[in-house]
């Protein structure tokens, strides 16, 4: 296991916003995203992991799949090897396919997961030694013991965890720190989901910031979170603040909107 290699990346794969985004999935309705706002956020976002070192890979937008650019759902990308998942919401089967030749094209090849189960990459919170996987509404056992299968092989062990029902995904709500530590709300964490790491609690009424993601020295943070921001460069972690209100409004965040990874 090499230390820090769950956040110390050289390669980021993002999907430009498509028009269709509007139609995106949502849990509840908070009006659409504007999509031309949504590619400025994007472009802002694609140049932050850029500045935090990362050669990043744009793909272009997908009007038949309006959650398209929510990248992190289709596939996992872990120990140099690109891992085509199954989104679990029907309108997003396809993307799988969709992205697999930019897999192929930067990773080499692509593993397909084995099996017919169902697991959303928002649903993975890979650590250097293991992934924890937290079931949810679009994430079943059948999908966690395929991926498990398949991280086995990897040097990867998994641990199966629940995400709280009223959660989308597991990442919804936390995110990883450096090796031994994770970002969390409360509610989360209290599952006791986090066993064996050290938990910096979300801050009460600013819970929207725990789906905050490392990059190499760079900790991404939603916008409009002061005292996350305060907390974690109080901790020593540079912060770098990025806006996340068009993807908020089809219930994405920070880290659904990128595969990170080394090659
Ligand atoms: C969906 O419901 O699938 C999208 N509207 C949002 C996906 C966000 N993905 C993530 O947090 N990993």
């Amino acid at each position: 296991m090499t230390a820090g290699r769950s956040f110390t990346f050289t390669h980021a794969i993002a999907r430009r916003p498509a028009a269709s985004v509007a139609a995106g999935l949502r849990a509840e309705d908070h009006g659409d995203p504007d999509p031309g706002a949504f590619l400025a956020e994007h472009e802002a976002y694609v140049a932050a992991l850029r500045a935090a070192g990362a050669e990043v890979t744009v793909l272009d937008a997908l009007e038949e799949f309006p959650d398209s650019v929510f990248v992190e759902d289709a596939a996992l990308c872990v120990a140099g090897k690109a891992i085509a998942l199954r989104p679990g919401a029907p309108s997003r089967f396809g993307e799988t396919a969709a992205l697999r030749p930019a897999l192929q094209s930067v990773l080499g090849s692509v593993i397909d997961l084995p099996g017919e189960g169902f697991i959303d990459g928002g649903d993975i919170l890979v650590t250097d030694s293991e992934a924890l996987i937290g079931l949810s509404a679009r994430t079943d056992e059948a999908g966690y013991q395929a991926l498990k299968a398949v991280l086995g092989e990897l040097g990867y062990s998994a641990r199966r965890v629940n995400t709280p029902p009223e959660i989308l995904h597991f990442k919804t709500e936390c995110g990883l720190l450096d090796s031994g530590t994770v970002f969390s709300t409360a509610r989360l964490a209290a599952t006791g989901c986090f066993e064996g790491y050290r938990v910096v609690p979300a801050c009460e009424g600013e819970e929207a910031a725990a789906n905050l993601i490392r990059f190499n020295d760079a900790v991404f943070v939603s916008s409009g979170y002061p005292r996350t921001c305060a907390l974690l460069r109080a901790q020593g972690y540079e912060v770098v603040e990025l806006s996340t209100r068009q993807a908020a409004k089809v219930d994405g965040g920070l880290s659904c909107m990128s595969l990170r990874f080394s090659v």
